[in-house]
């Protein structure tokens, strides 16, 4: 098990396209196995391979009380979303201390592999269907602040640009600036 280092917007390999799995092998159980100790370590409700810059279509997801309810989508598709929205204050691992409304479908139906691959479908609503429409948009290179304005965007990118700036200082104080 090994703990993934975890890309912060506005990297732009957040923007890479994830491609579908096609070998469902040790190599994959054990990118798994590094997500989930990376999500659950974070802590967060859901990670993407994106974000640990993998490009591929692998999400881990646990929105559990007890944190003991690992869900493992593998090449997931949403074949039907409702009409109806809802808005949630969505956060990001990728965009830590950022917090804003979303509005997405209420409910989705997704279709995905599990790690053998074999293709499941399932329903989900409220905090899931937040989870995994928020994690599959990663897949996509689609990070939430996109939703924002352009002027809200801006203003986190600076800041969190700044942010990275400071941690670089403490990492490297006497790095020439
Ligand atoms: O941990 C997370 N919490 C969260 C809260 C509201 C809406 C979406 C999320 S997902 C996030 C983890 C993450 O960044 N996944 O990509
Ligand atoms: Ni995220």
């Amino acid at each position: 098990m090994a703990l993934l280092s975890i890309l912060r917007y506005p990297d732009p390999r957040l923007h890479k396209l994830a491609k579908p799995v096609t070998d469902f092998d040790d190599r994959l159980k054990q990118l798994i196995a590094d997500m989930a100790e990376t999500m659950y370590e974070a802590p967060g409700i859901g990670l993407a391979a994106t974000q640990v810059d993998v490009h591929q279509q692998v999400i881990v997801m646990d929105t559990s009380d007890t944190r003991d309810q690992l869900r493992v989508l593998i090449n997931p598709q949403i074949v039907w979303a409702s009409d109806d929205r809802q808005v949630y204050e969505e956060g990001c691992l990728s965009v830590p201390g950022i917090y804003d409304g979303v509005e997405r479908p209420s409910k989705v139906r997704v279709r995905s592999c599990d790690v053998d691959g074999n293709s499941h479908e399932f329903e989900a609503e409220g905090l899931l269907a937040v989870c995994v429409q928020h994690e599959m948009d990663h897949l996509k290179g689609t990070v939430f602040v996109e939703y924002l304005s352009p002027l809200k965007r801006n203003r986190i990118k600076s800041k969190l640009l700044k942010e990275e700036r400071e941690l670089k200082k403490e990492r490297h104080p006497m790095a020439a600036r």
